[in-house]
Order: C-alpha cells, then sequence, then structure tokens
C-alpha cells in the first residue's frame, strides 16, 4: 500500500551536517520526498508531537532537546513507506540497532539519535496534520515510478 509518513531531522543530525545523508537514504530506497521544511519546534508543538510520552522519565529531556536548534520537517511517500523508513532509520537506541542504519551509523545516545520517523499509519496521519498544511504537500510523478512497482 502507498503510504505517507512522517519524519524529522532532529536538532542533532542538523547540527552534525546530516540532513542530506538522511535524505539520501531514503532516495536511494526509492521512497519520494513530497513535502519538507525547517524550523525551530515550539514547545507547544513538541509536547503535542510527544504526548505519548509525557509520563516518561526521559520526557523532559526530550523536549528539551527536540525544541534546542533548528530540525527538519519532512513528509515520504511510497509503498509501505511507514515500515521501510523505521527500517533504514534503526531501533532508538543507536547501541542496538542494526549495522547499517542511521542511527547505528550515526547515533550518539538514546535521545540523540538523528531521526524521527512515524510508526504506523494513524501516527502518521496524525503527526502529518501537526506539522504539515495540506497545501504544503506536493502530488507529482517520477519518472521510475513505473519501475518501483510490484
Ligand atoms: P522512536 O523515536 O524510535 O519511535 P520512542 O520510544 O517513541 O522512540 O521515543 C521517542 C524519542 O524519545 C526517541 O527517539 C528518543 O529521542 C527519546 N527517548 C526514548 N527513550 C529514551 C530513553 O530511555 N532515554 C532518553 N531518551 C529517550
Ligand atoms: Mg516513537
Amino acid at each position: 500500500m502507498i503510504e505517507r509518513t512522517f519524519v524529522m531531522v532532529k536538532p542533532d543530525g542538523v547540527g552534525r551536517r546530516l540532513i542530506g545523508e538522511v535524505i539520501g537514504r531514503y532516495e536511494a530506497e526509492g521512497l519520494k520526498l513530497v513535502g519538507i521544511k525547517m524550523q525551530i519546534v515550539s514547545l507547544d508543538l513538541a509536547e503535542k508531537h510527544y504526548a505519548e510520552h509525557r509520563d516518561k522519565s526521559f520526557y523532559d529531556g526530550l523536549i528539551a532537546f527536540i525544541t534546542s536548534g533548528p530540525s527538519v520537517q519532512m513528509v515520504w511517500e511510497g509503498e509501505g513507506a511507514i515500515d521501510a523508513v523505521r527500517t533504514l532509520n534503526g531501533a532508538t537506541d543507536p547501541q542496538k540497532a542494526d549495522t547499517g542504519t542511521i542511527r547505528a551509523d550515526f547515533g550518539q545516545t538514546v535521545q540523540q539519535n538523528i531521526v524521527h520517523a512515524s510508526d504506523a499509519p494513524k501516527t502518521a496521519e496524525r503527526e502529518i496534520a501537526l506539522y504539515f498544511q495540506p497545501s504544503e504537500l506536493w502530488d507529482y510523478s517520477q519518472p521510475d515510478a513505473a519501475w518501483l512497482q510490484e
């Protein structure tokens, strides 16, 4: 199924000049970039984004980190995009992430793990709506689209 997923290059990824590295991996997977922006996420937006973690011990640190500098927000589209991106990103803890994943290659701590990505269709829908207006998402075709279909 063609899906859309929300992805963020967190402030550590932006600061360490890894935006292009992250985008390159999703492009190489055959996914399509349909929206992109850069901002310092406000406290209010960060709290909405991470509401599910409100009661966790790491919540305050996570909110401080995610609002600490500019981050890049994106929407990627493609066949099974939600799982495909989570696989490329790797496990939350870079120490436990599979070799060759973004987090294994570049993540420093469980908190500073370079990227965020939606974990399910409902989450993707909610997170895309939090960060993007419908008019900021683009419908276009790529010349190799037919080759990527099963
Ligand atoms: P995910 O990003 O792989 O979906 P979640 O469990 O949803 O992982 O956690 C959201 C984010 O919170 C993580 O990406 C990481 O930045 C941070 N985080 C999660 N667990 C911990 C922890 O135990 N200590 C510090 N930060 C954590
Ligand atoms: Mg999560």
